[in-house]
């Protein structure tokens, strides 16, 4: 493939009336389904593809078009684009924290090399591009509480090394090539009818199915580890508002963002409020505790500023839904 020059990037530019025709990568991780439905309330049914390079559940494939997409396929990648017209690319194929370290040539291979193919599309074809970040862009040399959108980044996974790596690049992009590059770092996030795919966070999804099926939860971080952590309507409706905002308002191209931060100790107590029986042990997964121990705890947002962000779940909210979403499946 061609290195592409700067002047092969002509911008295809869509009127801000148009629905924009979006693509969403990595569509059967955590949050594809739930953006794609978000996005195709507001865009459309058939102006939202959802790809993977699994097989979707039937529920997932009779709901809207959904496409097979291998990111590390250029052509593949580029005839889907064509193909469709697509103006809008969310790329949320990505190996998290903890599978990354359990897998670093797959993670460099996905998360670096699949990401250089959807930047060169991206510019290529004159799309908005959203890659989510994450805390995990920050390491053990970052200041921790707060902390701010523009600091020492100096992750020590390979997750956060290759997101670090798309914040540069994709700002790069935006400087050198005027790609409408769009990022948030996301914290940890919190969904009912999706599972997190491998990462430091995921004990904060899984207290609730425990809770509920047997009663019991073996935590894999200390009691007293505080991550940020976000509800997944907050974080599906934060992107389509960093995706909607007038570039004009955007001061920077990656921002923090964050509704709440807790402990394991304090999810805990909040749903034994409910769940008084609920016992909770805590096992160390040393490799995940390293890795929460060198993350934010409470990252600062110039998103409230620029564009007016505003979480609506907080810890007690956040518990209330899932049990509540989560009891009703097990009855
Ligand atoms: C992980 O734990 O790896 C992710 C993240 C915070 O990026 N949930």
């Amino acid at each position: 493939r061609q290195v592409t020059s700067d002047a092969s990037f002509h911008s295809v530019s869509f009127s801000e009336t148009d629905h924009p025709k979006v693509l969403i990568t990595g569509g059967l991780g955590q949050l594809g389904v739930g953006l794609a439905k978000l996005l195709r309330r507001r865009f459309g049914n058939n102006n939202v593809i959802l790809s993977d390079i699994r097989k979707p559940p039937s529920h997932v494939f009779h709901s809207g078009p959904f496409i097979y997409s291998d990111i590390l396929d250029y052509k593949n990648l580029r005839e889907i684009v064509v193909n469709n017209r697509i103006t809008w690319l969310v790329h949320y194929s990505a190996l998290l924290s903890a599978v990354g370290e359990a897998n670093v040539a797959l993670a460099r291979a996905v998360n670096i090399t699949g990401l250089h193919n959807i930047l060169d599309i991206a510019a290529e074809h004159g799309l908005r591009l959203f890659v989510p970040s994450t805390i995990g862009a920050f390491g053990p040399t970052s200041p921790r509480n707060p902390t701010p959108d523009l600091c020492v980044q100096r992750p020590r996974t390979i997750y956060g090394v290759s997101k670090v790596h798309a914040e540069l690049m994709g700002e790069y992009y935006h400087h050198r090539y005027g790609l409408d590059f769009r990022c948030l770092r996301y914290p940890g996030i919190i969904s009912a009818d999706s599972q997190p795919g491998g990462g430091t966070t995921d004990y904060a999804v899984q207290i609730f199915h425990d809770a509920v099926k047997t009663g019991k939860f073996e935590c894999n971080l200390r009691s007293d580890t505080r991550l940020p952590m976000m509800y997944i309507e907050d974080c599906l409706r934060a992107t389509l508002e960093v995706m909607e905002a007038p570039a004009d308002t955007l001061s920077m191209r990656t921002y923090n963002i964050n509704a709440m931060s807790f402990t394991p100790a304090e999810l805990a107590g909040e749903v034994q409020r409910q769940l008084p029986d609920l016992q909770v042990t805590y096992s160390l997964d040393q490799v995940r505790q390293d890795i929460a121990d060198s993350w934010p705890m409470n990252p600062t947002m110039r998103t409230r500023r620029d564009w007016g962000w505003k979480h609506e779940y907080d810890l007690p909210e956040l518990v209330q839904t899932m049990l509540a979403f989560i009891g009703s499946e097990a009855r």
